[in-house]
């Protein structure tokens, strides 16, 4: 176990409000939409109660669009993210639940609609493109993608479904399937691929994917075309590439903000990175916007703390002392450990993102604009820590409120009856719990304060011999470790069971 510094023990009490210092961001700062631009990430609105995210294509140039219902369904509010990255709010006009379709509405006029087709005339065997927003709200690209395939079958379930073996994926729903000439034949349902089959077959075939055919959206299709939707006046093979050309300005990405529960999701806005070798399931590598404060700049912080998953995915190596799976926090890492990691996972960047960006620590400065402080007196570390007293992260209460983080609690002192622990808490983890166990801080930040302390790039004095750490951990029971303001100190070669890290995305001059 770690030596903590001395110093005076402050006993806070009292309850006040919880601690905002940094209000939830509502648009992006300038310099983070190019951080996202870079990364190939729109900047896509309100993505904090993004509760999921799917495709639809504008059928007509006053902004009606086409889509799932399953897309809409339960939505709060709905934005349509336009090709050119326009986000507009849509209203829902009409649905039909049992075809699963649905009809909305965008107020804008003069846009490219997809021209529409005949789905009766598509034959087996055709070629059919599937148009759409795959995985976008897990991989964040607001970037349409295209699969071609062909049409397999034509299949009777509650209704008629067009049996494809373009790639789909969950996001894709809602989509355009689109024939040969560049019509529009059909709206994709990827929730069905997974549900029909395991429902069925208790099975997931691959490449066995399925469209509604635009035959049964005749009935939405009145209301923007009370006479019929107009046809296509000469109709061509075109080549793939001119088919998703002509297609990419009519397809758009529909994202739904859930209502409770998406906003109690609590995501903040940001980005994730996918590890080769993670464990499917296992926790992405996610980072959020932190909005700035003082002379910090904006950045992009870890959502998580570094996994064990994350780490030997990258490292090869698993050096925790608590090996309860790959959603639990690394420990057991020295502040050179996470330097490397670090280094590793800049490697890993694009080459074109090489130079622009580099993942690093945090530095002291950034994690407290991160855990709400208002800006602290002193230049380093050293003095700034315990400065502003009686803040925690969840308020100025002591004990902390149920559900806070995980600290010292009654749990350690089962598994452990000779600790010291906060009396009065519990929160059930006896050491580390997986990451993101406890609600997010007020910019989505999860584990922020406790769990593992979590290393900052700087010195923590003029010494320059140890780098300090922050947040607290699973075994701190007194006050003043919890304290916003309170700051460890460590060798960097130093290696503990509560000590761990999450990463910064540096940017342009923020570059270490
Ligand atoms: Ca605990
Ligand atoms: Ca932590």
């Amino acid at each position: 176990m770690r030596i903590l510094l001395l110093g005076l023990v402050c006993l806070l009490a009292g309850s006040g409000e919880p601690v905002s210092a940094a209000a939830h961001p509502r648009a992006t700062p300038p310099e983070l939409r190019s951080v996202m631009a870079a990364f190939g990430v729109a900047d896509i609105g309100d993505a904090a109660t993004v509760e999921s995210s799917g495709s639809g294509f504008i059928i007509h140039p006053d902004g009606y669009i086409l889509s799932n219902n399953h897309v809409v369904d339960g939505a709060d509010k709905i934005d349509v993210v336009l090709h050119d990255g326009t986000i507009l709010r849509a209203k829902v006009i009409e649905v039909d639940a049992y075809k699963d379709l649905s009809l909305l509405k965008i107020e804008a006029k003069g846009l490219t609609a997809a021209p529409l087709g005949d789905s009766d005339k598509l034959e087996v065997a055709e070629t059919v493109m599937a148009i759409g927003f795959p995985l976008s709200d897990i991989i964040g690209s607001a970037t349409a993608s295209a699969f071609e395939g062909k049409l397999n079958a034509r299949r009777e379930d509650k209704i008629e479904l067009l049996q494809i073996d373009a790639a789909v994926n969950p996001g894709n729903s809602g989509g355009p399937l689109v024939n040969e000439c560049g019509e529009v034949i059909g709206v994709i349902v990827s929730k069905l691929n997974a549900n029909y089959f395991l429902e069925k077959a208790d099975m997931i075939p691959e490449r066995v994917n399925f469209a509604i055919p635009l035959r049964e959206a005749r009935g939405l299709l009145k209301t923007p075309y009370p006479y019929g939707w107009p046809k296509l006046k000469d109709r061509i093979k075109l080549e793939p590439k001119a088919i998703f050309k002509a297609m990419k300005p009519a397809t758009v990405l529909i994202l739904n903000h859930g209502g409770a529960k998406g906003a109690a999701g609590g995501a903040g806005r940001g980005f994730e990175f996918d590890l080769p070798g993670l464990p499917s399931g296992a926790k992405k590598l996610a980072l959020v916007q932190v909005p700035g404060l003082g002379s910090v700049k904006p950045f992009f912080m870890g959502k998580y703390e570094i996994t064990q998953g994350q780490y030997e995915a990258l490292m090869d190596k698993n050096p925790s002392k608590f090996k309860n799976g790959p959603d639990y926090p690394v420990e057991m890492v020295s502040w050179d450990d996470a330097k490397e990691f670090c280094r590793q996972l800049t490697a890993g960047l694009p080459d074109k993102l090489k130079g622009q960006f580099a993942f690093r620590l945090p530095t002291d400065a950034e994690w407290s604009v991160a855990v709400g402080l208002p800006q602290e007196n002193g230049s380093t570390p050293k003095e700034k820590h315990e400065q502003i007293k009686d803040v925690y992260p969840w308020g100025t209460q002591w004990p902390p409120p149920s559900g806070a983080g995980n600290y010292a609690d009654k749990a350690s002192k089962q598994k452990h009856p000779s600790y010291t622990v906060i009396e009065g808490y519990a929160d059930g983890y006896a050491d580390t719990a997986p990451v993101g166990s406890f609600k997010p801080n007020q910019v989505g930040l999860y584990d922020l304060s406790g769990n593992v302390c979590e290393w900052c790039e700087d010195w923590y004095d003029s010494d320059q011999k140890c780098r300090g750490l922050r947040g607290g951990s699973w075994d701190h029971n007194a006050p003043r470790y919890l304290l916003s303001s309170f700051r460890d100190v460590n060798s960097p070669d130093g290696r503990y069971e509560d000590v761990g890290f999450r990463v910064v995305l540096g940017v342009g001059g923020s570059v270490r």
